[in-house]
């Protein structure tokens, strides 16, 4: 083999590589059950875990997926979540900030987005909780986090096995 042609190949194998460890770190959601949740605000991940949920207020919701029999689930508000990592979500929404969405992620890759201004409690204010009990005991397979949209008709946002949240500016238009 000429020089110029190992060359060649060794360049060729250093970009597969590079290409294989992006592949490997790039999704960033684990494949297993977590035990705790990467919040992504701005660049900025806060770990939410136990002691970090366990420092926000807790709500009990009765309600059920499908014809199951209602469970009474116990979390805490997404939007408080949302607030403890560094979203404002304590004032109105204004500009921008309505263009924003959060994409929740768990760990067989289901996503689901909603609107930041969803929940806004100005604007629509609809009730996610991120739970982590049903009827007084841990969540088995389900968990150890699961998202619960207590109003929606059909528990198809209510995201199993919650690994990861990003909130994301949505706006297309160049900032004023
Ligand atoms: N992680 C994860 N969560 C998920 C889903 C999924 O495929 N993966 N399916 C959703 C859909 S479409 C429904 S209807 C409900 C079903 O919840 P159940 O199994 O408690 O009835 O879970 C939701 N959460
Ligand atoms: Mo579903």
């Amino acid at each position: 083999m000429s020089n110029r042609s190992m060359k060649r190949h060794r360049c060729v194998a250093m970009a597969l590589l590079a290409l294989l460890t992006l592949a490997a770190h790039g999704a960033d959601v684990p494949t297993d059950r977590v035990a705790a949740v990467q919040v992504t605000v701005g660049g900025k991940v806060t770990v939410v875990d136990a002691a970090v949920l366990s420092g926000l207020p807790h709500v009990e919701v009765v309600a059920a997926a499908h014809d199951e029999p209602a469970g009474t689930w116990r979390g805490v508000a997404l939007a408080d979540v949302l607030q403890r990592a560094g979203v404002a979500l304590d004032k109105p929404l204004r500009g921008r900030q309505l263009a924003t969405f959060v994409r929740v992620t768990a760990s067989d890759q289901y996503q689901v987005v909603f609107g930041l201004s969803d929940l806004d409690p100005t604007l629509g204010h609809t009730q996610v909780l991120l739970v982590d009990q049903r009827d007084g005991k841990t969540l088995e397979k389900d968990g150890p986090y699961r998202l619960l949209v207590p109003g929606d008709k059909r528990p198809a946002r209510w995201v199993r096995n919650v690994a990861s949240i990003e909130v994301v500016d949505g706006a297309t238009t160049p900032r004023p």
